[in-house]
């Protein structure tokens, strides 16, 4: 029963916003009240889930609940049941998973009735990008939590574990059960003992969290820190190597969980340097973790400057290997054919490989998508690949079942998403950054649950209700009307448009890739120096001329195409069929084509860059109305980065629809706003920054 508060406990309270700088995250303090935990068997882990049902009860005053390790057939994994006064789980780890869901649940008003939760995957993992030194590839929020260079790169200090349990108790939070703690661009040096240890100090802070620890691993370690004159995974030296290796990791971390493997790809080592397969090089490593129960993820982010498109490279290499990994092997595939960007097709690779172990890599981190400076909810589109139908075993073969085991029973399912965290007080550098950390775990634990609830869930735990400031528990907690139509509703409609925003001011209609060079922050279409990769410029990708635009995937280009299975392979084949926002993923076509809309495709291509400036005005302006429901510190950040935002979609409307134009020579369609820059200021100050 919900406790009735008399509506002047409210009016009474001083109006006051605490200033907040996001380091709690969605996990902040909350009025509560008092509970009483039973809990029968004893853990670290178990010790974790009582004191935060103690901290965080925001139900009746009181209750007495019940904490139940006990074996239950309908649970998977770390599953639980959760009920009204219990919860039960066959691990300590799905107790504590239990009792964030239901402090979630009584936090953002949700019921809590008898109901199994059952996770999606079993493997939910964070990869982190950083580097030994401290820096981190691709990070827009300060440098790594874990490393650091100098004289004190192996001191482990109070703070630094600090950090570390705040960090695992926010992923334990939302059920994330692994993490990857350096980059796949991996330095040798990580398996050397000093970092060893600090990886040691690192897991045994995470373990009670259930958190297990993995670690990166470049493929001539045995050559380059174990003085070997190979590293050819056949070779019976470097086969011992890595078993020897692996056993001193597991003498330090009993649990470790396993490696990740970037190879033959961009440069890092491989099993091809010694003319192996992919599948020789990760059954070697899977063998000699295999006793110990670790696993290799072993990405197929693979491709080399040849003729083939790059879209097709990734499949042509793998799919012939189908079969002839370990069963502790898990290919980690990402979600698009290239990389990571504001839209792609989702991979070939989904649902073709049937006796391979599958699993799929998000970027969490934006690197292609605004770094930390542009807001982009990104659940819209990892939800938009789940739900993607590969259509592999009939209608209903999403990818979401392709990998969860639901049609392939395989022995690990996992899912890794590339982590956006960093040394930074509000831990992502954006505040609406740490959405996307949260979406991850979220649709990690359940991979159908929809962008907009996830939103709902996020908004309600990270920003408050003011009238319901000092309030005393309640059962379920009530957000006022107001606070729910003039706060809850605009933001979460920004989130929930905010990815479609991106897609439209940078690349609409299915175009990619044509970033700027290196930093992949701005617009750079033009940028094809001489000596380049080919597939390392952007026209590359969208082939622009007089006659047209777009890459031309089908059957009388690159034939990309027939790597999908029917009917999507004749869906995208056909310009008519094609979904718009594939169209020139798959389509080189003419300036003139006519689109769904009955527009040209030039037209249509202004229309689209210039509505996601708009749709960016828009969020401005939502976040203004919004000024009074949130505390100042945040309110001030986030409207900053709006501005800036703002600018920069801007400058990729205006960017690329003048350099298009040198090519379509037609006019901007009267009733779109005109450009700001020109094209030439924009050129100087790209190369401006090139020569810094
Ligand atoms: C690209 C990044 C690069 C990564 C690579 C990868 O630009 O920094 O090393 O992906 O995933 O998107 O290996």
């Amino acid at each position: 029963m919900r406790e009735i508060i008399p509506i002047f406990i409210f009016t009474l309270l001083p109006f006051i916003l605490q200033a907040e700088d996001g380091h709690s995250f969605w996990l902040r303090a909350n009025n509560t009240a008092p509970v009483e935990v039973i809990c029968p068997k004893k853990s670290a882990t178990l010790r974790i889930a009582e004191q935060e049902l103690r901290q965080g009860w925001q139900g009746k005053a009181n209750e007495k609940i019940t904490l139940i390790v006990k074996n239950d057939n309908s649970l998977k994994n770390d599953g639980f049941r959760l009920a009204k006064n219990r919860i039960q789980a066959n691990t300590d780890r799905g107790i504590l998973y239990g009792v964030y869901e239901m402090l979630r649940r009584q936090q953002t008003g949700q019921p809590i009735d008898e109901e199994v939760c059952n996770p999606s995957y079993q493997r939910r993992i964070l990869n982190h990008w950083d580097n030994l030194d401290g820096t981190i590839e691709r990070g827009y929020a300060g440098h790594s939590i874990f490393w650091r260079k100098g004289a004190d790169a192996f001191v482990v200090t109070e703070s630094y574990k600090r950090l570390w349990q705040e960090y695992a108790r926010a992923n334990a939070s939302i059920g994330i059960n692994g993490t990857v703690l350096n980059n796949v661009n991996a330095s040798p040096s990580i398996l050397t003992a000093d970092y060893l240890q600090r990886t040691k100090a690192i897991a045994d802070v995470l373990r009670p969290y259930g958190i297990t620890t993995y670690l990166s691993i470049n493929f001539a370690s045995p050559q380059v820190i174990g003085e070997l004159k190979t590293a050819d995974p056949l070779d019976p030296d470097v086969v011992n190597w890595w078993k020897e290796k692996v056993k001193e990791i597991y003498s330090l971390i009993p649990d470790f969980g396993g490696f990740l493997v970037k190879a033959n790809s961009e440069g890092q080592p491989g099993p091809q340097d010694f003319g192996r397969t992919h599948a020789d090089g990760a059954n070697m490593l899977a063998d000699a973790l295999a006793p110990f129960g670790g696993i290799v993820m072993w990405r197929a982010f693979v491709y080399n400057p040849s003729d083939e498109d790059r879209a097709k490279q990734a499949y042509s290499e793998f799919m012939p290997l189908d079969g002839q990994f370990r069963d502790n092997v898990i290919i980690q595939v990402k979600n698009g054919p290239i990389d990571f960007q504001p839209r792609e097709p989702f991979s070939p690779l989904f649902g073709a490989m049937k006796k391979t172990a599958v699993m799929p890599e998000l970027q969490i981190t934006q690197e292609y998508l605004g770094q930390s400076v542009h807001l982009v909810f990104l659940a819209t589109m990892w939800e938009e690949f789940l739900k993607s139908d590969t259509y592999r075993f009939g209608k209903g073969s999403t990818v979401a079942r392709c990998t969860d085991g639901s049609i392939f029973s395989q022995k690990y399912t996992a899912i890794a998403g590339v982590a956006n965290i960093g040394s930074d007080v509000n831990w992502c550098g954006h505040h609406f950054a740490q959405a996307n950390w949260y979406a991850f775990g979220r649709l990690a634990w359940n991979n159908s649950l929809l962008s907009e609830q996830i939103a709902d869930e996020w908004i309600k735990l990270t920003f408050s209700d003011n009238s319901r400031e000092g309030e005393i528990a309640v059962e379920n907690s009530i957000y006022s009307p107001d606070w729910q139509v003039n706060f809850l509703q605009p933001v979460k409609q920004m989130m929930l448009n905010s990815r479609e925003a991106a897609v439209n001011y940078m690349m609409p209609l299915g175009l990619h890739h044509i970033f700027a060079a290196d930093h992949h922050y701005g617009p750079g279409p033009w940028w094809a120096p001489e000596g380049v990769r080919k597939d390392w410029t952007p026209p590359y990708y969208h082939q622009a001329d007089t006659n047209g635009i777009g890459f031309d995937r089908t059957a009388s280009g690159s034939n990309a195409v027939n790597q999908y299975h029917e009917p999507l392979r004749s869906l995208f084949s056909d310009p008519k069929t094609c979904p718009d926002i594939y169209l020139l993923w798959f389509h080189h076509l003419s300036w003139n084509h006519i689109v769904k809309s009955g527009r040209t495709l030039w037209n249509e291509m202004c229309y689209r860059y210039d509505m996601g400036v708009q749709q960016v005005r828009e969020f401005q302006q939502i976040w203004d109305e919004v000024e009074s429901y949130v505390d100042e510190e945040r309110f001030v950040h986030v409207q900053s980065k709006l501005r800036d935002q703002a600018i920069n979609a801007q400058v990729w409307k205006d960017a690329c629809l003048l350099y298009f134009q040198q090519f379509s020579k037609l006019p901007i369609p009267g009733d779109i706003e005109r450009p700001v820059n020109n094209l030439k200021d924009i050129l100087s100050k790209d190369r401006k920054r090139k020569n810094q």
